[in-house]
């Protein structure tokens, strides 16, 4: 009967297409002189072409004679999944269903974590609304789909030159049943720092709108009085509030009393008090071991009423026994990443955590030939990717000594490639584990993790121990983020910040061990949005669009900048939008449902004396040149 009552849903039949309104309003923009979109997006592709783009300059290429993505067949009609469950009777009768299942349920983490982890976020949207519709028809037993938040909101304005609201809006559109996830980070929302309650409360509100049903919330320090501005928000949306443990330390060791088991079940007593419907665990450094696991999850499912929701990392290689041990012991969900975008600092494997199931007492009822062509696809499309592959080959058993998350790893080696200190990576995870005992042993995950990372390539680079940071007799200069921290600015993590780091690194400035939201103004929402507007000449600012401005300002009007001179390049195939386009090749782009331009590049002159290239297309048909500099 639940299922007859949902096949009539109407959220179920309608599958409603919209795009974005800058994308569709283009007049919105007064130019000296306007363009429309087809020579916007023939610009970019000219631009690409004659000077490279930017990002994959200088990085491993795509081999000449990789696969293009196929999707695989769509095995059937789509059947409704938990997204209807949620919307027909609401997150508690989710979370009664999810603690009624004998089978271990899984999040498909492959279209956030698992491309943050791998390769710096940098998977399109284009990538994942495509595979969309096939979730829904061939995976629609999934519990949900990890899709949005994280750090891939700032990248998608930032470096892919997309919209995330148009991403997430998408993704739900072509995948109506099965639950869409995002990881919040509470108070932090997507970005690196405390924001005012209301703007965390009007982010949340419109993501709920756009899309997005289960809200896997979390505090850096694990503080849960900042949790709870981001967790009210959710449960006010009717949406599924995941209050989350961040697991660090190791509860095996006695040496590690200050994050012991003790501690874990009376946090997940304050998030269930605060309204959670489901108890997140969050392993993101991948530290949890398969015995801590089995003794974690045992008391937490003893403790506390609530279902609960794992997720790890697989750095050290030994992730999906984690993942086994927790699912004896009775843990209701766990997150996976497709084949081919597992392991290393992403998720474990969802094909072999199903295969080590079957026919067991957990055993997931996934459909694995439906996984298997699913990775197939995604293989090819992390191909495309290669210029952001990290190079790690094999597991470390070092993250036990670093305890980075697994979504930091990758980019604090960048980092500390920037400052000249590859070669002393090692020295770098060691700083990284001293900086952390320096701030007294805190959760290390974003934005926490950062201002370790950043204490401890400081460290490095200036030849610092610990002891000499320690040394009040030793003057120096904290990084901005450390001093910011330990002013009280993140929050407190458990029994405070050491005094003695305290008064050294802040030199008699003042910290506050309050909650920030309690003292920084609310934002008024009405006047921000008239003047971002008047900024823009007159264009309508939405509610995405506030919400994206108020998380990330500057990132938002670059964005929104060359939005205006490259038009909707979201429509580009990875390969194009990465690489431009050979002489002779053929592209489609669909910019607007139904509205598709043929593009074709055929050649370019010798760049002329004003250092511009004129470069042919035809579009739809018709010949189009357009000029552009040469940088290169
Ligand atoms: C950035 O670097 O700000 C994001 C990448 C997009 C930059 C665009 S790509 C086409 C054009 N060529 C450049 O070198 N920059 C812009
Ligand atoms: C993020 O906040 O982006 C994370 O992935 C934390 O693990
Ligand atoms: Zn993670």
């Amino acid at each position: 009967d639940f299922v007859i009552n949902l096949l009539k849903h109407p959220t179920f039949l309608s599958m409603g297409y919209t795009t974005k309104f800058i994308d569709t309003t283009p007049e919105l923009f007064q130019f000296k002189k306007r363009r429309d979109r087809g020579t916007k997006i023939l610009t970019y592709i000219a631009d690409i072409t004659v000077n490279g783009h930017p990002e994959t300059a200088g990085r491993p290429k795509p081999p000449a004679e990789a696969r293009p993505p196929r999707l695989p067949e769509i095995k059937g009609a789509v059947k409704p999944g938990t997204r209807q469950l949620l919307d027909a009777e609401g997150p508690k009768a989710v979370a009664d269903w999810m603690k009624a299942q004998k089978r271990l349920l899984l999040t498909d983490t492959t279209m956030r974590d698992g491309h943050q982890s791998l390769l710096a976020t940098r998977m399109r949207s284009i990538d994942m609304v495509t595979a969309a519709p096939v979730y829904a028809a061939n995976l629609g037993d999934l519990f949900s789909v990890e899709c949005w938040g994280g750090a891939t909101f700032d990248v998608a304005y930032r470096f892919l030159q997309e919209c995330p609201w148009q991403r997430l809006r998408d993704i739900r559109a072509a995948m109506p049943n099965v639950l869409t996830q995002m990881l919040l980070r509470a108070s932090n929302g997507v970005g690196y720092t405390n924001y005012p309650d209301n703007v965390v409360q009007f982010f949340v509100a419109q993501a709920a709108k756009t899309g997005v049903d289960v809200f896997r919330v979390f505090d850096s320090l694990n503080w849960v009085e900042n949790m709870r501005v981001a967790m009210d928000a959710v449960i006010e949306a009717e949406k599924i509030c995941e209050g989350t443990i961040c697991y660090t330390g190791d509860i095996l060791n006695p040496d590690r009393a200050k994050y012991d088991l003790k501690y874990y079940v009376a946090m997940a007593k304050e998030l269930e008090a605060a309204g959670a419907h489901v108890l997140g665990l969050k392993d993101m450094a991948g530290l949890l071991k398969p015995a801590a696991a089995r003794a974690l999850v045992t008391a937490l499912k003893d403790e506390v009423g609530l279902p609960i929701h794992f997720h790890t990392h697989d750095t050290s290689g030994i992730a999906g026994a984690t993942v086994l041990a927790a699912a004896e012991a009775g843990v209701d969900a766990v997150d996976a990443a497709m084949d081919a975008f597992s392991g290393g600092t992403s998720q474990p494997c969802l094909g072999s955590i199903v295969e080590a199931l079957a026919h067991t007492e957990r055993d997931t009822g996934l459909d694995i030939d439906a996984i298997r062509r699913m990775s197939n696809y995604w293989e090819a499309v992390r191909t495309q990717y290669a210029a952001f592959e990290s190079g790690t080959r094999a597991p470390a058993s070092e993250v036990w000594l670093h305890e980075m998350p697994g979504g930091q790893f990758t980019n604090l080696k960048a980092q500390a490639r920037s400052l000249g200190l590859e070669e002393r990576w090692h020295a770098v995870a060691q700083a990284y584990a001293d900086a952390n005992q320096i701030f007294g042993d805190i959760v290390k995950v974003t934005p926490s993790s950062k201002v370790v990372g950043d204490m401890a390539l400081m460290m490095v680079a200036q030849g610092l121990s610990k002891a000499d940071v320690l040394d009040p007799d030793r003057d120096m200069a904290f990084p901005d983020s450390v001093v910011d921290m330990l002013k009280g600015n993140l929050g407190q993590p458990p029994g405070g910040w050491p005094a003695a780091i305290v008064k050294k690194a802040l030199k008699g400035e003042p910290a506050s061990t309050e909650r920030p939201g309690l003292h920084l103004p609310a934002v008024d929402l009405e006047a921000t949005r008239a003047k971002l507007s008047a900024e823009l000449n007159g264009y309508a600012v939405d509610d995405e669009d506030l919400a994206g401005y108020l998380m990330y300002p500057k990132v938002f009007l670059d964005y929104m900048g060359r939005h205006r001179q490259y038009g909707p390049v979201r429509t580009l195939p990875t390969p194009v939008f990465f690489y431009g386009m050979q002489s002779g090749e053929q592209i489609s782009a669909e910019i607007d449902p139904g509205k598709t331009l043929e593009i074709r590049y055929q050649t370019m002159s010798e760049t002329d004396e004003a250092g511009e290239v004129k470069v042919f297309f035809e579009l739809n048909g018709q010949p189009r040149a357009v000029r552009v500099p040469n940088r290169a």
